[in-house]
């Protein structure tokens, strides 16, 4: 039994499209802690963050856009991650995929408090490897992985406080990449199975893989889940649909074996944008899916209906 501490994050400066900021009361009518509690675990849900106070942050690279709503909800969530973390599980209740800068700074100074390895399993059509200097869209949800690994260039950001290692880094479902992230993801040890791996693989044997590797070293597992990660077809609500994603089936097992492997210590839900949702299917989807990685068994699914 886990204690699921809630927290909201209804932030949407991370990008261009209004919606995002509906999530996190998308993801309680979808009956998240509904279906938390009937798996047997507690649930404390803390409402929604509010950002830290604004600051005037500026950047050279002027495609940039709400830098300082950013920041200011980059530190919010930190202290919420690291305020969390002792008591339970944090569920951090998206919000466009810039609040993982904060989700994961929170998790990464709590890892390095209590000396142990920290790693991070990215599930995403996009590899979010950006800087504020290489982005050209200028949307800053394009950049908290590379913020994580410790990437040099983001300053005005706080400086990352425990930076993760490439080898602790694992993305799945990635179809999105542009050149400048190609180019700096090449310089690290991530692993990046992207969609012609689990074409050719299958999802199980590479996570498994990565999975024996966080057991291995005793590690805590952040899981960052970004709606984008899914085909649009079984997920149409977010504002960054890239055809020929992960199925249902894939998705769930994917959650499933996260669940087996008991190592999941964090998790985001990203991007959910209930403004473009078909009678809240997606959000729907997302809860089931935290229910696989918080133990719902397959025969289960039965119980819930799209
Ligand atoms: N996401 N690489 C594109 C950009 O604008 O930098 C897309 C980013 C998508 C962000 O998945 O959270
Ligand atoms: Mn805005
Ligand atoms: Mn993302
Ligand atoms: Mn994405």
């Amino acid at each position: 039994m886990t204690n699921c501490i809630l927290i909201g994050a209804p932030m949407d400066e991370g990008q261009r499209r209004a919606g995002c900021l509906m999530g996190p009361a998308a993801y309680r009518v979808a009956g998240l802690a509904e279906v938390l509690r009937a798996l047997g675990h507690t649930v404390e849900d803390q409402g929604d963050a509010t950002p830290a106070a604004l600051g005037e942050e500026t950047h050279a690279n002027e495609a940039i856009h709400h830098l300082p709503e950013v920041i200011g909800w980059t530190n919010a969530l930190a202290a919420a991650a690291r305020d969390a973390m002792p008591r339970g599980m944090p569920i951090f209740l998206g919000g466009d995929h810039a609040l993982a800068l904060g989700t994961l700074s929170g998790v990464a100074a709590h890892a390095k408090a209590v000396g142990r390895p920290l790693f991070v399993i990215w599930l995403d059509a996009h590899s979010d490897f950006h800087t504020p200097a290489t982005t050209t869209s200028g949307n800053l949800h394009g950049t908290p992985m590379a913020y994580a690994a410790g990437r040099a260039g983001f300053a005005p950001f706080p400086d990352f406080p425990a930076p993760v290692p490439g080898e602790n880094i694992c993305m799945f479902g990635i179809r999105s990449v542009d050149p400048a992230e190609h180019a700096m993801l090449e310089e690290t040890e991530i692993t990046v199975n992207d969609m012609r791996v689990l074409d050719e693989r299958g999802i199980a044997a590479p996570l498994k893989e990565f999975l024996d590797q966080v057991q291995a070293a005793d590690g805590m597992l952040h899981v960052s889940l970004d709606v984008d990660f899914l085909d649009p077809s079984i997920a149409p609500a977010v504002g960054t649909t890239v055809p020929g994603g992960t199925t249902f089936r894939e998705a769930h097992l994917v959650c499933e074996m996260l669940h087996e492997s008991g190592r999941v210590t964090s998790l985001d839900l990203v991007e959910l944008n209930p403004f473009l949702d078909d009678r809240g299917r997606t959000a729907k989807l997302m809860v089931d899916l935290v229910g696989s990685m918080m133990g719902q068994k397959v025969f289960d699914r039965r119980t819930r209906s799209y």
